[in-house]
């Protein structure tokens, strides 16, 4: 049988956006290949989508619309047709909208596709022309975004394939190695070259293994640290204080906050050695080009913007972004925001909840109106949101009429009313932008849609229908959506047509290799300067130093990184295949908090606050600090005896403006004995 090549980029929420090859035979996909020749990928994908095609042809991917047949939550669904699925789905939302009003509708998505097509642009429209209730998509990357805009405006970075031309690269608070695993060659590269690599991280990472230096500082310090460095640099005379007094304004002010933090004090904050710190800040002012890269780590807590911002003040006080690869390297996508011709918002905006709230948001009656309709796609709420125990509360209410477009039978689409089937990457057309690199990709479909599935795309034009939405915008076709995303003026899209990437597939955009942020272009601040200003570490709520009785109760602080090689968040943990060795989630505690205990490796534990409990084994390592346990995100709720996941521990609290990301890693927890291992 004849094979052909079919060329399309990975969809999920990875900063790596690979393109790959699909290589069909007799209308089915047979190989799934990192492309070769794509700049990044460079022939080889990740243990987490080597396997693709097996997800793609699982038995137990989702094939027809389902309808709920038992009481909600418990899984009994039984298959029904698309036109009786999208009946009811109208009859049930007109009811709604004539009850209590479009607001009482809320539209739930996330990440579970980054293609920007079936991510949401057509997903909006519907919601917006309904005039439904928005949520807000903070959990992931907004709190950077706005700790380096407080500093640099729109906040654009260093290219991170620049990375290889930097001679000292920190990876503060990322897991480099594990989450964006395309950009190690790079750094690689540059070690080969002479480059230092620097880990800040709470956790010895696998990344961290592979450094040469590792920081190790207590959760949530790093403003001490930062601060502390600032202070060396002053006292040693390594401000460059020409570069300062011409690019930023505040310094006097940061200049006050950071001589009130020595070393020595920072060391007791951070508990990081103050020469450890002489050290850093040393390196960090001379050996150069310096860059720092960073992604989420650091922002899913309280003072995350804080945290970003101080990060972010670094390069601007050092004039670290003078040299070719030298400044800070975070999210790209803010490049492709600024280039693709994206929908305005919604004008008047929508009512909007920050996601993390949804448990309270699902659960609160006194709303004006009440939440009475959940529609979710691409994600996957009832494991990715903290404070679980409250959102699976809000999913059990009877009243709540949910739809969930899915490709599998999630924690979340289980507690649906409806099930829609969703397609995957291979059997959609998508743009990719990326947020680890600046090459934007066409995926062309390679396959037809496995059994009745459909793209998001495809499903909201027949809702606007049902819906009785005439619009002509909401029926326009793939194609025409992309067209129109590309449709921009912005010189890095000139000569990016739909044609050329149709032939290409992929297309850097127009930015020249080495080019400087904010020195080759100024920020767009009011004023044209990298802001500075006043700096002061500030604990979380929910933490040992923030609330010491509420450390009296829970004494450990709990982090829930990503971990395990073969997870994309909550993407892949149902599939035997793609789970670690140890087969089952495990809390890691450090020997100094183990021994007294009588903990072990294997024993099984306890770990619980007031939001929930879990029973977890253990693993007993020196990768966590004392006074910190460790539990990998990404399991799923039948992989505890409670029937819940980690984020049934994590705590929801977002900033009081709801901007930005929940506190994840502020979270206080205490850990009892359940059975040891004999
Ligand atoms: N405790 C803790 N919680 C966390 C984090 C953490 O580190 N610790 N990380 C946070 C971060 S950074 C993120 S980004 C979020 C991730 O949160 P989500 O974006 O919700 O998670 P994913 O598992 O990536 O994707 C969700 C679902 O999208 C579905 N999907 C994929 N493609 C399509 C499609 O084309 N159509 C439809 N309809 N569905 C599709 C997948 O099947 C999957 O079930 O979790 C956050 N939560
Ligand atoms: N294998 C795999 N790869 C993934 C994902 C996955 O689930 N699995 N998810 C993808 C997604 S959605 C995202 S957003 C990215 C995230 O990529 P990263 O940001 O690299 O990953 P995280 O695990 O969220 O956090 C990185 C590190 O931050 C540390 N950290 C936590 N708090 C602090 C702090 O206060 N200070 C400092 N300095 N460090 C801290 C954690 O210990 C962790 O090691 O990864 C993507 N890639
Ligand atoms: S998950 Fe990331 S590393 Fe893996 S194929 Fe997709 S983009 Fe590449
Ligand atoms: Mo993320």
């Amino acid at each position: 049988m004849s094979e052909r090549i079919v060329r399309g980029s990975c969809h999920h929420d990875c900063p790596d956006t690979c393109v790959w090859d699909v290589t069909v035979s007799g209308g089915r996909a047979v190989r799934l290949r990192g492309n070769q020749t794509h700049p990044t990928t460079r022939g080889s994908l990740c243990p987490k989508v080597n396997r693709f095609l097996e997800r793609v042809y699982h038995p137990d991917r989702l094939v027809t619309p389902l309808r709920r047949s038992g009481p909600k939550g418990n899984g009994s669904f039984v298959p029904v047709s698309w036109d009786d699925a999208l009946d009811e789905i109208g009859s049930r939302l007109h009811e709604r909208i004539a009850s209590t009003g479009a607001e009482s509708i809320l539209q739930f998505s996330f990440d579970g596709t980054q293609g920007v097509i079936q991510k949401g642009v057509l997903a909006d429209r519907f919601f917006n022309a309904l005039g439904a209730t928005d949520i807000g998509r903070h959990l992931c990357g907004v709190t950077a975004w706005l700790g380096a805009s407080d500093v640099s405006g729109v906040p654009f970075g260093v290219d991170p394939e620049d990375l290889g031309l930097a001679r000292l690269i920190i990876l503060w608070g990322t897991n480099t190695y594990l989450t964006n695993r395309h950009l190690w060659p790079v750094l690689e590269t540059a070690r080969e070259a002479g480059a230092t690599i620097v880990v800040i991280d709470p956790v010895r990472t696998s990344t961290a293994d592979r450094a040469d230096e590792f920081v190790q500082l207590r959760p949530g310090t790093d403003v001490a640290l930062v601060l502390a460095m600032i202070h060396v640099l002053d006292r040693e005379g390594q401000i460059d204080h020409d570069w300062i007094r011409s690019n930023t304004t505040g310094w006097a002010d940061l200049a006050s906050s950071a001589r009130v933090m020595p070393p020595d004090t920072a060391a007791t904050i951070t508990g990081v050695p103050a020469d450890r710190i002489e050290w850093l800040a040393r390196v960090y002012a001379t050996k150069r080009p310096a860059a720092i890269r960073t992604l989420v780590g650091p922002e899913h807590r309280q003072d995350g913007r804080n945290i970003m911002r101080a990060i972010a003040m670094l390069p601007a006080v050092t004039g670290a972004w003078q040299d070719p690869g030298g400044g800070l390297a975070r999210s790209t996508q803010v490049y492709f925001e600024t280039a693709l011709n994206y929908p305005p918002p919604p004008d008047p905006p929508r009512r909007t909840f920050n996601m993390a709230r949804l448990g309270e948001v699902l659960t609160n009656p006194n709303l004006d109106p009440a939440i009475g309709a959940l529609f979710v796609h691409n994600s996957n709420p009832a494991v990715i949101v903290p404070d679980q125990n409250r959102v699976v509360d809000g999913l059990l209410r009877d009243d709540l009429f949910t739809v969930v477009i899915e490709q599998f039978m999630t924690d979340t689409a289980r507690h649906a009313d409806i099930v829609l089937p969703a397609t995957t990457q291979i059997e959609h057309l998508d743009l990719g932008i990326a947020w680890g690199h600046l090459y934007l990709s066409l995926n062309q479909p390679a396959i037809t849609p496995v059994g009745e599935a459909l793209p998001n795309t495809e499903i909201f034009r027949r809702l606007a229908k049902v819906m009785g939405l005439v619009d002509p915008s909401l029926q326009v076709d793939d194609e025409t959506l992309i067209r129109d995303l590309l449709n921009s003026d912005h010189p890095w899209l000139d000569g990016i047509t739909f044609e050329y990437l149709t032939r290409h597939t992929w297309a850097r955009l127009n930015i020249d290799a080495g080019t400087r942020p904010f020195v080759d272009t100024k920020p767009e601040t009011d004023d044209g300067r990298l802001h500075l200003g006043p700096l002061r570490y500030t604990p979380g709520s929910e933490s040992p130093a923030g609330n010491s009785d509420l450390a009296e109760r829970f004494p450990f602080i709990l982090m829930t990184r990503k971990q395990h090689v073969k997870f994309l968040n909550a993407n892949y943990a149902q599939f035997q295949e793609h789970l670690p060795a140890d087969g089952e989630p495990m809390v890691q505690i450090h020997p100094i908090d183990a021994t007294p205990r009588r903990i072990a490796t294997g024993d099984r534990v306890e770990v619980f606050n007031d939001r929930g409990r879990l029973t977890l084994a253990v693993d007993v390592t020196e990768d966590v600090l004392p006074g910190v346990v460790a539990i990998p995100f990404g399991w799923l709720h039948t992989h505890s005896p409670q029937g819940r996941a980690v984020n049934a521990l994590t705590n929801p609290t977002v900033p009081d403006d709801d901007l930005g990301s929940a506190a994840f890693h502020d979270t206080l927890v205490d850990i009892a004995l359940v059975s040891d291992q004999s």
